[in-house]
């Protein structure tokens, strides 16, 4: 299992060698270190105003504060963080219908199997669709992780209306008694209409079965895209509302921070997981302290899982 401190090097990287400057136990930032950090945390993605914000703090706690550099820019950090404490999985309807979507590539099918992996682990009935039907390989990858995981998957041909795929699967879970079905779809990009109105149709099915389904829209969205990602999420959101979003390749990216422009944006939508690496295990939910402890100690440092 990758811990966040690993999952965070390539962050880390961005600043590591003004981090030493001022995660030194000290008060005094001198105004050289200052100006680096500014430059980096702004490359490793965070909004410039949260950036201009900080360095605003380091600067009036170095006049009047008393605290270290290092906790002023811990709680800076940490205080424009949201995280949501209830369980993602813990709804009371059975079965709860979660619908995963993004652009390409974003990590919706690995996801689907991670958030299938980490339900099992719990015990959890759990069934997957697979309702991405544009290409063989989407349904065969989904098939495969079923088989690993040893969870059972709906899926349709190749070519198939992705929407019957999805009623089909939802009346699986039914019928077999699940408490979760997660259901992979095709990537799309946000600026194809008529890709957005095959997921508004794909919702209108699951209506048809359930008139609560899909319990929860959970949008993907791959971190190393930065500012691109936010701007597919404000159009997928439009199209469909999303209650919840997981970040995926937080371990692949030096552009953490974008975690802030995601939250400071879309404040309403709340991040629920983060996908650490490619294996099943490697999803956890999202931890606001870890994940600054993670951009902010110094490599030879000790932040865990
Ligand atoms: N390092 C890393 N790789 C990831 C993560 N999540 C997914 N990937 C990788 O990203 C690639 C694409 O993942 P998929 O799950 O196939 O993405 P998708 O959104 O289903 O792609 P399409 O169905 O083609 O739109 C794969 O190589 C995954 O192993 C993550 O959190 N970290
Ligand atoms: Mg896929």
């Amino acid at each position: 299992m990758v811990s966040w401190s690993n999952a965070l090097r390539k962050t880390r990287a961005v600043f590591s060698t003004v981090l030493q400057g001022v995660v030194s136990d000290g008060i005094a930032v001198d105004e050289l270190t200052l100006e680096e950090l500014e430059v980096a945390l702004i490359r490793a993605d965070l909004p410039p105003r949260l950036v201009a914000e900080l360095i605003d703090e380091l600067e009036q706690n170095q006049l009047y504060g008393n605290k270290s550099a290092r906790e002023v820019l811990r709680s800076g950090l940490r205080a424009k963080l949201l995280m949501s404490e209830t369980d993602p999985f813990a709804t009371s309807v059975a079965p709860t219908c979660v619908l995963l979507l993004g652009v390409n590539g974003a990590g919706k099918t690995t996801t689907c199997a991670k958030l299938a992996h980490r339900a099992a682990g719990q015990k959890r009935k759990v069934m997957l669709g697979a309702a991405d039907t544009f290409r063989a390989a989407g349904t065969e990858q989904l098939r495969m992780w079923g088989e690993r995981l040893k969870v059972p998957v709906v899926s349709g041909r190749q070519g198939s209306d992705a929407s019957a795929v999805a009623y089909d699967a939802l009346d699986a879970a039914i019928a077999r008694d699940m408490e979760l079905l997660f259901i992979d779809t095709a990537g799309r990009m946000h600026t194809k209409s008529h890709l957005m109105d095959e997921l508004k149709k794909m919702v209108r099915a699951l209506q048809k079965r359930d008139p609560a389904a899909p319990h929860e829209t959970w949008m993907i969205l791959d971190a190393s895209l930065g500012q691109n990602s936010l701007n597919q999420a404000k159009i997928f959101h439009e199209a469909i509302p999303l209650t919840g979003l997981v970040i995926t390749k937080l371990d692949g990216s030096s552009k953490a921070g974008f975690l802030f422009n995601v939250q400071r944006e879309l404040p309403e939508i709340p991040v629920l997981f983060t996908g650490l690496g490619e294996q099943a295990e490697d999803l956890v939910r999202f931890d606001a302290d870890a994940f600054v402890d993670a951009m902010l100690t110094p490599d030879e440092g000790n932040a865990s899982a």
